[in-house]
């Protein structure tokens, strides 16, 4: 179990509470300022390994090495870029990780129409309306959510995309699905060899939300593309991220039946687990953890990850803002910790009913 943190003091956030959450041993991190498609210095990496370890913390996941968007439009340029990812995984391997989360969305990062929707119980959560994001142009989306970040960087929102937004959606929009997919394609090809190589388990987060948005190709959003997505590079390094707030966005999803299908197969290798409010099928909250809060089912999930096997990373994901904590929109401490405790407290009761039923039912456990 371990919690996404910010260095450099972009973070409300303390090393020295993480390590205070009960079950947490480590941290999913980055280094936020290094701009995207430059190599991660292996200096700064070793000093950002030390500050975490002193705080009695691992860092063996890393999230997001983002990836420059000239990879994801597949222009000629791409293999300057994607020579500097391999050269940031082999700096991160160095250091010891093991697990690096990306996403492969266009553009647009994870989006949201609020950042701060009030929920009855006088929390704030993330919220998105499917079609006040349409009125919005992108611009306006960006300036929304910055203007709600309190001042800490958003990942995935860095000022150097920003600046390219409209003329890159533009691009965007001819290029079809088929393009794209080659375009990832050309990128596995080039990358997992190396994650393989370094033992480095590559993990692509699904995008959020998981429907098309200003005609831009979105295609880590169901089963089908996330099949699709394996079959491009046959390995267990080529994995996902298994967020179930964004796959859980869309009701036609299923859960447990996703999480069992790519779990069986080896292939995740980090699970963001949070649930989801649905207003509509485009249209929903972000919640409490807890499944009487939302729309999914938390112990289904769970069980999912556990009864086949599931022995990677987990953290919680956005937390609600509750009790005046003022921190990075998603990113509080407390309701990211009440999430920890539940999802622990789930994973204890499911491994000890399995290990337990047999005795109870008069039958011996295998010597
Ligand atoms: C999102 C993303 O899952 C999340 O918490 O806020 O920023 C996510 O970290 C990236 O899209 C993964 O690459
Ligand atoms: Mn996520």
């Amino acid at each position: 179990m371990i919690m996404r943190w910010f260095p450099g003091g972009d973070d409300s956030v303390t090393l020295k509470q993480i390590k205070q959450v009960p079950g947490v041993s480590g941290v999913a991190t980055c280094l936020p300022d290094v701009p995207v498609g430059e190599v991660w210095p292996l200096d700064r990496l070793i000093a950002l390994k030390e500050e975490i370890n002193n705080a009695g913390l691992e860092v063996e996941v890393i999230e997001s090495v983002n990836i420059h968007e000239e990879i994801k439009k597949g222009l000629p340029t791409r293999d300057r870029y994607i020579e500097n990812y391999i050269k940031t995984m082999a700096n991160l391997a160095a250091i010891g990780v093991k697990c690096l989360c990306y996403n492969f969305m266009p553009v647009i990062d994870w989006a949201r129409s609020d950042l701060a929707t009030p929920l009855p119980d006088g929390s704030t959560v993330l919220s998105y309306r499917h079609e006040q994001v349409l009125k919005m142009n992108p611009a306006k989306i960006a300036d929304v959510m910055l203007s709600q970040a309190r001042g800490y960087s958003l990942p995935g929102w860095e000022p150097e995309r920003l600046a390219a937004m409209a003329a890159d959606i533009e691009f965007y929009q001819s290029m079809t699905p088929e393009d794209y997919w080659k375009n990832i394609k050309y990128f596995l090809a080039a990358v997992v060899p190396y994650a393989e190589k370094y033992g480095i388990k590559m993990a692509i987060h699904p995008d959020d939300p998981p429907w098309p948005l200003y005609g831009l190709p979105k295609l880590i959003t169901n089963a089908e593309g996330i099949r699709t997505f394996l079959s491009l590079y046959d390995s267990v390094y080529n994995g996902l991220t298994l967020c179930t707030g964004s796959l859980g966005a869309n009701p036609d999803n299923n859960l447990p039946a996703l999480i069992r299908e790519f779990t069986a197969q080896g292939r995740v290798h980090f699970a963001h687990i949070r649930n989801v409010k649905h207003h509509s099928s485009r249209d929903f909250d972000e919640c409490a953890h807890l499944s009487s809060c939302g729309n999914l089912d938390m112990y289904a999930i769970v069980k999912a990850f556990y009864d086949n096997g599931f022995d990677g990373y987990i953290r919680p994901d956005h937390g609600r803002m509750i009790w005046e904590e003022k921190a990075r929109p998603g990113y509080g401490l407390y309701d990211r910790a009440l999430g920890v405790t539940y999802l622990l407290g789930l994973w204890e009761a499911i491994s000890k009913m399995k290990t337990e039923q047999p005795e109870e039912n008069g039958v011996s456990s295998p010597q």
